[in-house]
């Protein structure tokens, strides 16, 4: 019998590379976003993806899957494959939802820190040549310390921001489908409610039709003028448009965001923003947690060639 294939379609962690050539697998190992063609034609002659955010695998491309009956992504969020289309193939789809848990939540409180203290703007000053020294108006943002965190969603990413805002003293609420355990987070029937009196709104929701601008321009009109949003989760669930021109206008203080509606692309009116801090997507970016959500993906794969049950079954 011919060996399974596997299609691995951006350059992976070494260790992750290295456990891959022990796999009793034929592997192709693709270095850089594969073209959507080509993708479509790899449903036809791998049996199993192991794909990344930047691989669309959309109802058209699964309808034409004669081969792939395992798509094992490399990442949490899985948007960008139609589960339901998945589904009705018999195509199973795995994700690596611990792995980046902590990670992503110590990014959200990075964005946190530098919107609420100025920091990309302070450092771009200085390198421009344009810090004219301490001063004691300079320059100055708002503290953590005391303010309303508001988390909008309480996944695993959303906990692990909110154990590490309680150390900066924040106290925390929340707006959220599922049941909020902690004693200490007041929860909110309504979003809107929320972003009247968060000083931080925190977006931990998954991406999606469900949740696309969630935060538009009616949202950001009921925000403190003295709120910061914090968007660690998907571009889509805000309008960029729409914050692009609260920001310009003041009506919220600040924005720190790591994901955006049409990455790489950034929406031009953000980009001239000073209270806005732009990151490049940088989430699980860390040596150990990408190396850790690729051994959770092969995890996967190694459990579905043996029959066993898929520990991150999403489909
Ligand atoms: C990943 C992410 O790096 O896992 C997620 O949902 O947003 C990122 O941190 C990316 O998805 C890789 O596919």
């Amino acid at each position: 019998m011919s060996a399974l294939r596997l299609l691995v379609t951006r350059t992976m962690p070494p260790p992750v590379e290295q456990r891959l050539r022990t796999m009793p697998l034929e592997v192709e190992f693709r270095p850089g976003p594969v073209p959507r063609e080509e993708l479509a034609e790899a449903l036809g002659r791998f049996d199993i993806l192991l794909p990344t955010i930047t691989d669309r695998i959309d109802s058209e491309l699964i309808a034409g899957a004669a081969r792939t009956r395992l798509i094992a992504n490399f990442g949490a969020g899985v948007e960008h494959v139609d589960l339901d289309a998945a589904r009705s193939a018999g195509i199973a789809v795995t994700n690596t939802p611990d792995a980046l848990t902590d990670t992503t939540a110590e990014l959200a409180i990075t964005l946190m820190l530098m919107a609420a203290r100025r920091a990309g703007e302070g450092e771009r000053r200085l390198r421009a040549g344009q810090w004219k020294g301490w001063g004691p108006t300079a320059i100055m943002g708002q503290g953590l310390s005391g303010k309303l965190l508001g988390l909008v969603g309480y996944g695993r990413i959303a906990r692990a921001t909110a154990r590490l805002a309680r150390a900066f003293g924040m106290r925390i609420a929340c707006f959220s489908r599922s049941p909020v355990s902690a004693d200490d987070i007041e929860t909110f029937a309504s979003l809107t409610e929320l972003a009247e009196v968060a000083d931080v709104l925190s977006l931990h929701v998954p991406g999606g039709t469900a949740t696309r601008h969630l935060v538009d321009a009616g949202l950001l009109a009921r925000m403190k003028p003295t709120a910061i949003l914090i968007n660690t989760a998907r571009g889509s669930v805000v309008d960029e448009g729409a914050l692009a021109d609260a920001l310009a206008a003041g009506r919220i203080a600040a924005a720190g965001l790591d994901v955006y509606e049409q990455e790489p692309k950034v929406h031009p009116g953000l980009l001239t923003c000073e209270n806005a801090v732009l990151l490049p997507h940088l989430g699980s970016a860390t040596l150990e947690t990408r190396t850790a959500m690729g051994m959770q993906a092969l995890d996967n794969i190694a459990a579905w060639l043996a029959g066993a049950e898929l520990p991150n079954r999403v489909a």
